[in-house]
């Protein structure tokens, strides 16, 4: 049976010296829940390159799970998110300078694919847990979704026995108070909703028919 649970979070772009998504990661990075290891690797923020180093770490670790993070500036809670679609229409350049402008993330790939995570348990389980969180509908068009969308095609390919999905958090305070005008949660707020969340990941992987 497969028991590593792959986190990955992306490093900083857009100007920042820290992610939050990273942060996180690295916290979570060794801690066990219900016979699952979390295992985390960082991602660079640029398009292709993200999904050559997320195939790596799955050859590398053979996770039952894959949990993608990233920051989005703006957000108030740890959101979920439920759809990735195909296109990359980057509003600001990835950390390589490539800016694409409506291209597909898989040329014929289909339109979108669903996270396999149960969002919804894992948003009621952060908000049991005392923590903001919310199911988001848009992962967004840029280096998050791109992975997103190139992680569930090639699940989709595997057969889909792997479950796998994104979720998006807030910027730390620290950056807020650096930006000003934005929403922020401290990091072992978002480490706790995100420990909630993974528990929520087990319990359904515990109560699966067919586990990955
Ligand atoms: N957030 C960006 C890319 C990297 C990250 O952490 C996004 O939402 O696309």
């Amino acid at each position: 049976m497969r028991s590593a649970i792959l986190v990955v979070g992306f490093e900083p772009f857009d100007g920042e010296a820290i992610n939050p998504a990273l942060e996180a990661a690295r916290k979570l990075d060794g801690r066990w829940f219900d016979g699952y290891e979390v295992v985390a690797r960082a991602l660079p923020v640029v398009r292709g390159a993200c999904l050559e180093r997320l195939a790596a770490a799955i050859g590398e670790f053979d996770p039952a799970v894959i949990l993608a993070l990233g920051q989005a500036a703006g957000r108030m809670e740890i959101t979920p998110e439920r759809v990735a679609i195909n296109v990359d229409d980057y509003r600001i350049a990835d950390n390589a300078g490539g800016r694409p402008v409506d291209e597909p993330v898989v040329g014929a790939g289909p339109v979108a694919y669903w996270s396999t995570l149960p969002i919804k348990a894992m948003v009621r389980a952060m908000l049991d847990a005392g923590v903001p969180a919310k199911v988001s509908n848009s992962a967004g068009t840029f280096v998050c979704n791109h992975l997103f969308y190139g992680l569930m095609h090639a699940l989709a390919a595997e057969g889909d026995i792997r479950w796998g999905g994104f979720i998006h958090v807030p910027c730390l305070p620290e950056q807020a108070a650096r930006i000003g005008g934005q929403p922020s949660m401290a990091l072992e707020t978002m480490v706790r909703g995100l420990e909630a969340a993974i528990g929520a990941i087990t319990a359904a992987l515990s109560a699966a028919v067919i586990t990955p």
